[in-house]
């Protein structure tokens, strides 16, 4: 079972990699999370759509269930529907991928996905990936052990028992870290809820059946090497002769995760008219995130004016027994972005330890 979903994995990859070369998508122009709640009559632009069908409509749709995104896999024979994707050794092509990279080391996916695989047909799966790592340089065309993903899907096939699967896992350079797979009525029709964190090199995993009750797919894993921060989410499937199986997913949401900072931003005043030179920033963390860890250069109040190099100190200008970081901005320039009035809001935001942070302090202007 293994090594037959890790083929089909990993050659996957070497399309998209391919396919995101041959685009030439900008590294400025991949956002850090999206939202998709899939209730607009058409995909998002965002997401590449590669199908054996034309047009690729006949193979996914977002109005046959209002407010869901339908994968349907239609296949006319086993590994035998995208024509372009021949690069597997045992032929296998996914009849449909969509995908879309993102950005970013610490966020959250959140999905909700509904399987219909109450057709009794063979030799199904349809996968949500999240594609961390290919290592194409060091593989082969005929290699598939490089990649690095975490991986949500469910497959059946008639000729392995075991193959009736809910799964998810986690795979590092070929290597399983995490793996959970349950066995599920056949025929039948499943929702999952899935939420995934990562957390630079550590991925968790947890799953729902109704999304009050949650469990984790398998203990938190930690990546050996640092896969960096791009990385694509891929919808894909492959059939044999299955036309009416569907995946319906709900909603797919990444969200990167920031710090909720307390700001305490000083003097509670400005008169825009007055010479002071600097005004100073107090910023606090919560618990489990260090004020030490804060990368100065990444500083911006309002997103635009950056925090001076030094004075810097951490100390605890409040009393509560909470470090703080205080960083000073100079006065001129913040008076070029504000305008007065009563509840005036600055936000300050930056990195610590290469999670982003915000905090939002409230002042009057005048
Ligand atoms: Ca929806
Ligand atoms: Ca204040
Ligand atoms: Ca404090």
């Amino acid at each position: 079972m293994k090594p037959i979903r890790l083929l089909i994995i990993s050659c996957l990859l070497i399309l998209l990699f391919l396919t995101l070369t041959a685009q030439g998508a900008g590294d400025g122009e991949i956002p850090k999370g999206f939202h998709e709640d899939f209730s607009g009559p058409t995909l998002d632009p965002a997401w590449t759509v590669l199908s054996h069908l034309t047009p690729p409509t006949n193979t996914y749709s977002l109005t046959e269930n209002p407010g869901y995104l339908r994968y349907k896999i239609r296949g006319s024979r086993i590994w035998d529907c995208w024509p372009r994707y021949a690069l597997r050794p045992d032929g296998y092509k996914p009849c449909l991928v969509i995908f879309r990279p993102f950005r970013g080391k610490h966020w959250v996916l959140a999905t909700k996905v509904t399987y219909d695989f109450s057709e009794l047909n063979n030799g199904r799966q349809i996968f949500l990936h999240i594609v961390l790592k290919y290592d194409l340089e060091n593989t082969g065309p005929y290699e598939c052990g490089k990649i690095t993903t975490i991986n949500i899907g469910r497959d059946n096939d008639l000729d392995y028992w075991h193959r009736n699967n809910f799964g998810a896992d986690v795979i590092e350079e070929g290597q399983y870290l995490g793996l959970y797979r349950q066995l599920m009525p056949w025929p039948g029709i499943d929702t999952w809820y899935v939420r995934i964190v990562r957390q630079d090199r550590l991925i968790s995993v947890m799953l729902s059946r109704d999304g009050e009750i949650w469990f984790e797919a398998f203990p938190t894993v930690e990546l050996s090497s640092d896969p960096g921060d791009l990385q694509t989410l891929t919808l894909e499937g492959g059939c044999s002769n299955a036309w009416n199986t569907c995946a319906d997913y709900d909603y797919i949401n990444v969200d990167p995760i920031v710090i909720p900072a307390s700001l305490d931003f000083e003097p509670d005043t400005i008169n825009l008219k007055s010479k002071g030179k600097w005004v100073t920033s107090y910023i606090e963390f919560p618990e489990g995130y260090d004020v030490e860890d804060i990368d100065i250069a990444s500083l911006k109040i309002n997103g635009v004016i950056p925090a001076e190099d030094s004075p810097v100190a951490v100390g605890d200008h409040d009393f509560d027994g909470v470090p703080d970081l205080m960083v000073k901005f100079s006065r001129s320039a913040l008076k070029d972005v504000l305008s007065p009035g009563e509840a005036v809001e600055i936000v300050i935001t930056g990195t610590a330890a290469g999670v982003d942070f915000e905090g939002r302090d409230t002042i009057r202007v005048f």
